[in-house]
């Protein structure tokens, strides 16, 4: 890839920026921070309202290369004072569970801090510093991305249309966006698992009742008992795919995760949504000047709390490729971005699949069932098991970018 040379024109173009990111999710917004902390332009355009964004219930579990990567762009202030940091979690089955001792066994520890939090906390700090993230906008388009000078367009939310002239495009608008659909099929590789079942999550005002996440082997299916403060509990029961809401009314709920996981404090259910469950990734996940990022290139079932993980760990490598670029003129980086990034996101596309082979009910009959019970009490009984689910759980120590 050629250092575009400078062109006087670029510099009279009003809506110009160096990088344009399309997507204000955890990808959209870490990589904003980076760049603005590394003194690169960059402009953010959004779909959705700041009301929505900041309040769409998802994830909830930071490893600690997050924690990291939000320390460092100065966004960690708040998960510092309200995370919840834990050592490990529990494996329940057959009305017994133990701990993984994840602190003990790996020297590094997890924390539960609401997604919306992390995107609310960022967007706050984005604003502060001045960069602009266009809410509502419409219609957004990406071309030229095989040109020098790629373009995002759009509809503001006044209804004028926008030009945005960049040197890079950031494909951070999620598994239903426009940028990855924008390359053309047969350059991209897509590798993809869809699961025969569903999470149906809640939101509840209860204290957990339990002191770090349970993740629950269950006869009916599967069971997770999360959190997100001392007041508040988030719950996942595996359900059919074709599951609605509707045959879900909340005793229903309270009794099923009562039969899996045990006793669980209960009180009023602020959210309900139901996930279906797909491992997928597209590679490479880059064409020309488009850089995907996050669940614009991959999506993982939420077994193995990888998500937004890996969402951040790509544009920590984007966005140290792009100080490269703009510091040294070097493109060697931005060449290498998806060979580098799609490495942990294969290591969390087999951790995610093993933790939901592990614990889902699969529909492959009593032989299957009863290999699930001894996996759970072999990792009961043996360190090294316990160990390798741990590394992965924490999130193995992020590789040096380049
Ligand atoms: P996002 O989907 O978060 O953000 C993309 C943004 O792009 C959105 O704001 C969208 O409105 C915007 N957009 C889309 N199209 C656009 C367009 N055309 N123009 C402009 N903007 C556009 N992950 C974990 O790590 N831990 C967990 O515990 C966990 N639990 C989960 C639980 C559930 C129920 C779900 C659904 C997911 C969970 N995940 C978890 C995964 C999840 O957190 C995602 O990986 C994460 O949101 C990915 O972040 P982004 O790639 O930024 O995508
Ligand atoms: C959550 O807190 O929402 C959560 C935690 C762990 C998971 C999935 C979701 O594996």
């Amino acid at each position: 890839m050629q250092r575009a040379p400078f062109r006087w024109q670029d510099a009279w173009v009003p809506n110009r920026t160096q990088v344009g990111i399309v997507g204000a999710g955890p990808a959209g917004l870490t990589l904003a921070l980076l760049l603005h902390q590394a003194g690169i332009g960059c402009a953010v355009v959004e779909t959705g309202t700041r009301d929505y964004v900041e309040n769409r219930v998802r994830a909830g579990l930071l490893e600690q290369n997050t924690v990291d990567v939000l320390r460092q762009v100065g966004a960690a202030a708040r998960l510092e004072r309200e995370g919840l940091d834990h050592t490990g979690v529990y494996l329940r089955f057959q009305g017994r569970q133990f701990h993984v001792d994840m602190l003990r066994l790996t020297g590094r520890k997890i924390t539960i801090y609401g997604q919306q939090e992390v995107v609310k906390d960022e967007i706050a700090a984005l604003l502060e510093r001045g960069v602009p993230i266009h809410f509502e906008v419409q219609d957004t388009a990406v071309h030229d991305f095989e040109s020098e000078h790629p373009r995002i367009i759009y509809r503001t939310r006044d209804g004028d249309d926008a030009d945005l002239h960049c040197d890079f495009i950031a494909g951070c608008d999620g598994f239903h966006g426009v940028c990855r659909p924008s390359i053309p099929p047969d350059e991209l590789g897509v590798r993809e698992l869809v699961y025969p079942f569903s999470w149906l999550g809640i939101l509840a005002e209860a204290p957990p009742s339990t002191d770090e996440l349970i993740y629950a082997w269950h006869e009916n299916g599967f069971a997770l008992h999360s959190m997100r403060s001392p007041t508040v509990s988030r719950l996942y029961l595996q359900v059919p795919n074709d599951t609605s809401l509707e045959d879900w009314p909340d005793d229903r709920i309270w009794e099923e995760l009562e039969r899996r996981i045990g006793r669980v404090n209960t009180g009023p259910i602020s959210d309900k949504g139901i996930t279906p469950l797909r491992s997928f990734v597209c590679e490479p996940m880059q064409y020309g000047r488009l850089f995907l990022a996050g669940d614009a290139a991959h999506i993982v079932p939420p077994t193995g709390a990888k998500g937004l993980n890996l969402a951040v760990n790509d544009v920590r490598i984007l966005g140290s490729a792009l100080r490269r670029y703009y510091e040294h003129g070097s493109t060697e980086a931005l060449d290498g971005y998806s060979t580098v990034a799609v490495r942990r996101v294969w290591r969390a596309q087999d951790f995610s699949n093993y933790m939901t082979q592990l614990l889902h009910d699969l529909g492959d009959g009593a032989f299957g069932r009863q290999l699930q019970l001894a996996r759970l009490q072999y990792l009961g009984r043996s360190e090294a098991a316990a160990t390798s689910l741990a590394e992965n759980y924490v999130g193995l120590p992020a590789e040096p970018e380049f």
